[in-house]
């Protein structure tokens, strides 16, 4: 766990037998046996933390300019996040989007909103796994900059507007990544306040921050236990556990784990690796593409027992549907076409 040496720990006994039960309970999520078993494997862990110091808040690292050999050895191969500070200012988006731009030019197109449960904020009501909503992109646009609350949270927009790709630096991921495989691109877009609760996925990112203020706090996995999420088998976990540590008598423990945070100001490239925890808030009206990219390492190394979960217990969409969709983009019904399953777009 580079990302944090000194860190406060729970022992690894303690964490492997709370991933053991989380996974039985994806298996058999009605046994109430395993329910009992996994709250008594957290109460361990929460008292093991409680009796260390209380937790640290880090600054994510920034770097003004990297190569790509110096960010795979140092970050990508140790799952440290980074900030390239301005790493995109001078990509074709930082002055082809903008509010106005983008009202210009597609503000008569219609665009659909999709909210999913766990990963919007609790005023946006969501009956089953999502809501969605279809929009005139110029009256979402307008809400955005009048301070109004919906959100598009990974939108995957630039399929429907494929000439946006045009306006990244494609070479960069490539270098970056180490590999030519492609990305996925979702699109977030929304007013001072929005926010999106703590979650963690299976792909590492590229996130550009092409507008406005971003407000990242990250948790490592290790922390999985007092995270308490629940076995829902998405294809991401999410937790209702808050990172300012408002809701620590719900999260008992948070108070005593290690976090990072990171502000993103336009232009900014954050990096962060498979598995990391995070939730944002924007702090002025934001553009932001989420570019997702496959790093195998990191996938099955961060937290093995979320990968094997996600390839082999997760039902909503399970993998071989979301491989299906990512790499053939057919026959997938519409409510599984998102977070993991964004098309996998070469250039
Ligand atoms: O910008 C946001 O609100 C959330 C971004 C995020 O969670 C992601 O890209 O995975």
């Amino acid at each position: 766990m580079e990302a944090f040496p000194g860190m406060n720990r729970i022992p690894a006994g303690e964490r492997a037998a709370f991933n053991l039960l989380f996974l039985l309970e994806h298996y058999f999520p009605k046994s109430r046996r395993i329910q009992h078993m996994r709250e008594s494997a957290r109460r361990r862990a929460v008292a093991h933390l409680q009796r260390g110091p209380k937790g640290k808040l880090i600054e994510v690292q920034r770097v003004k300019d990297i190569s790509a050999s110096d960010f795979r050895k140092s970050f990508l191969s140790k799952g440290i996040p980074l900030i390239i500070e301005n790493g995109s200012a001078n990509w074709p988006l930082a002055s082809r989007w903008s509010f106005e731009k983008f009202h210009q030019r597609y503000g008569h197109e219609t665009i659909k909103l999709v909210q999913r449960k766990g990963v919007a904020a609790d005023d946006e009501i969501i009956e089953g796994k999502e809501f969605s909503e279809e929009i005139q992109f110029g009256a979402f646009l307008d809400q955005v900059t009048n301070g109004g609350t919906k959100y598009m949270r990974f939108s995957p927009l630039l399929e429907k507007f494929p000439e946006l790709l045009d306006d990244f630096d494609h070479d960069f991921f490539k270098r970056m990544a180490g590999n030519s495989w492609g990305l996925t691109y979702q699109l977030f877009m929304g007013a001072t306040g929005t926010f999106t609760p703590m979650h963690n996925a299976m792909t590492s990112f590229f996130f550009v921050n092409v507008c406005g203020i971003k407000r990242w706090a990250l948790i490592p996995n290790h922390y999985l236990p007092i995270l308490n999420p629940s076995a829902d088998g998405f294809g991401y976990n999410h937790s209702k556990a808050q990172a300012d540590l408002s809701n620590v008598t719900d999260f008992p423990g948070l108070e005593c784990i290690d976090r990072m945070e990171a502000v993103m100001q336009p232009g900014d490239i954050l990096f962060l690796p498979s598995w990391m925890w995070h939730s944002v808030r924007n702090e002025a009206p934001t553009i932001g593409v989420r570019c997702g990219f496959i790093y195998p390492k990191g996938m099955a190394t961060e937290a093995t027992t979320l990968s094997f979960i996600r390839l082999f217990a997760a039902r909503n969409p399970s993998t071989l549907e979301a491989l299906y969709y990512v790499l053939f983009k057919r026959n997938l019904p519409e409510r599984d076409k998102w977070l993991l399953t964004a098309k996998l777009i070469r250039r």
